[in-house]
C-alpha cells in the first residue's frame, strides 16, 4: 500500500516538475503525437499523422534553431492508453507539446495531464463543444460539431426540409451535433419527430433505418465518426430510404474525403455543412492538396489531414514567436493566430482557445468521375455555438 503510494506521489511530482527550464536548455523541440493508428479509427491517425509529416517536410525540420522531433503513438483510441502514453511523454520526453486526440473521449481523458504539467495540448481531430474547458492548455485546430450543425438548422427548412429525424453516434459530438441541430431547425419551424443514437463503435444500423423509412420524413440527419459513414449510405440504399423520397443530409463526417470516392452513386446529391473539403476553391487548398496526393499515393486528404496540417502551423509559428519555449509562453504564443488554412481563413481565438472559421453548405457532385463534397455557399468566421451556453 505505503509502496504504491509513494510511488504515485513521485509520478505526480515529475509530472509537474517537468516545465519551462529544463526544456528550454535542451536542442530539441519535441512535439507527442497521439494518435488511434490501429483500430475502428486508425483513417484519422494515418490522416493526421500523413499531414503533419507534410507540413515538416515544406517546412523545415529545424524551428528557431533547435530540432523538431515528432514522436507518435497510437493509442489504439482507448482512452486509458491515450492517457498513460500522454503522461509518458511527459515525464520520460519532455515533450515541449501533445497533439493529436483522435476522438472526445481520448482528449478528455489526457486534459488534466496538460493541466498538471502545465503542457499545451494541440486537439487536431476531436469536436465535442466541451474539450477546449476540459482544461486551460487546450487549443483546438480541428472544428466543433454545432458549428457544422446550426448552419444546416438554418439551410434545411428553407429547402423544403420540415420534417427531419435525427440519427447520431451515442456518444460528445453526436450529442452536439443532435442538440444544435434539432434546437435551430425547431425554431425555424422545423419538426423532428423522432431523435435516434447508436453505438460509437461497430452500429448495426439496419433496426434504426427501417424505423426511419416507417416514419418517413422528408429527410434524415446523420452524425457519425470520420469512418463509418460509407457503412450508413449503402444501408441507406440497400434498405430503399433513397427510393421512398428520403434525403440524407447531415455533418461532414459522413461524406468524408477519405472515403467519400468509394461509396458509389448513392452519394450524390447529399448535402452536408462542413469547414473542409478537398475540392475547396483557393491556391492554398489546391497546392495543399496536390502535395498531400503525390505524398501519399492513393489518399485524398480529409478534414482530418487539415486538422493535423493547421495543428502543426499553430505549433511551429508558435515555438518560432517564443524561440522554442515550452508551458504557458508557448501556449500564449498558441492563442489568436490568425491564417489561411486549406480550409479558409483560420482564427484561433484566444479567449476560448478554440477554432473560428467559416462553414460551407455542400453537395456530393461527380467531377472528372470522381465525388467530391461542391461547396456552394459559406457561412464566414462561425464561432462555436456551444460557447455561449
Ligand atoms: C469526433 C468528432 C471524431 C468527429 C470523429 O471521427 C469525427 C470526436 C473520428 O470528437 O470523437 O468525425
Amino acid at each position: 500500500m505505503k509502496k504504491r503510494w509513494v510511488l504515485k506521489s513521485f509520478v505526480a511530482a515529475a509530472v509537474l516538475t517537468t516545465s519551462g527550464l529544463a526544456l528550454a536548455q535542451s536542442n530539441t523541440f519535441k512535439i507527442g503525437l497521439i494518435l488511434p493508428m490501429t483500430g475502428p479509427f486508425a483513417s484519422t491517425g494515418k490522416q493526421i499523422e500523413a499531414a503533419a509529416r507534410l507540413y515538416m517536410a515544406q517546412n523545415g525540420d529545424t524551428v528557431a534553431g533547435q530540432k523538431v522531433e515528432l514522436i507518435v503513438k497510437d493509442d489504439t483510441s482507448a482512452p486509458d492508453v491515450t492517457k498513460r502514453i500522454a503522461q509518458e511523454l511527459v515525464v520520460n520526453d519532455k515533450v515541449n507539446v501533445l497533439a493529436g486526440f483522435g476522438l472526445t473521449p481520448l482528449a478528455l481523458a489526457t486534459a488534466p495531464i496538460a493541466t498538471q504539467s502545465k503542457t499545451p495540448m494541440v486537439v487536431m481531430a476531436a469536436a465535442t463543444s466541451s474539450i477546449t474547458q476540459a482544461s486551460p492548455y487546450v487549443i483546438r485546430t480541428s472544428f466543433t460539431l454545432p458549428q457544422a450543425a446550426v448552419t444546416l438548422g438554418d439551410w434545411a427548412p428553407k429547402n423544403g426540409l420540415k420534417k427531419v429525424v435525427t440519427l447520431v453516434a451515442d456518444y460528445g459530438p453526436g450529442i452536439d451535433a443532435e442538440k444544435y441541430f434539432k434546437e435551430r431547425f425547431v425554431l425555424n419551424g422545423g419538426q423532428v419527430p423522432e431523435s435516434l443514437r447508436v453505438p460509437m463503435r461497430n452500429p448495426d444500423f439496419a433496426p434504426f433505418l427501417q424505423k426511419v423509412r416507417d416514419i418517413k420524413p422528408d429527410a434524415l440527419y446523420v452524425f457519425l465518426p470520420s469512418g463509418v459513414g460509407a457503412a450508413l449510405m449503402k444501408q441507406f440504399a440497400e434498405r430503399g430510404l433513397d427510393k421512398a423520397g428520403i434525403k440524407l443530409i447531415g455533418t461532414g463526417d459522413i461524406t468524408d474525403d477519405d472515403i467519400l470516392n468509394g461509396m458509389g452513386d448513392v452519394a450524390l446529391g447529399v448535402v452536408t455543412t462542413q469547414h473542409y473539403s478537398a475540392s475547396h476553391n483557393s491556391a492554398v487548398n489546391k497546392k495543399f492538396v496536390a502535395a498531400f496526393e503525390k505524398a501519399n499515393a492513393g489518399m485524398r486528404p480529409n478534414f482530418m489531414a487539415v486538422g493535423g496540417y493547421d495543428g502543426m502551423r499553430v505549433i511551429y509559428e508558435a515555438a518560432k514567436k517564443t524561440k522554442g519555449g515550452s508551458g504557458d509562453a508557448l501556449l500564449e504564443a498558441m492563442k489568436g493566430q490568425l491564417f489561411e488554412s486549406p480550409r479558409g481563413p483560420m482564427f484561433i481565438d484566444a479567449q476560448t482557445r478554440d477554432v473560428v472559421h467559416n462553414i460551407y453548405i455542400r453537395k456530393v457532385e461527380k467531377v472528372n468521375g470522381e465525388l467530391y463534397n461542391q461547396e456552394f455557399d459559406v457561412i464566414k468566421d462561425v464561432k462555436d455555438p456551444g460557447k455561449s451556453k
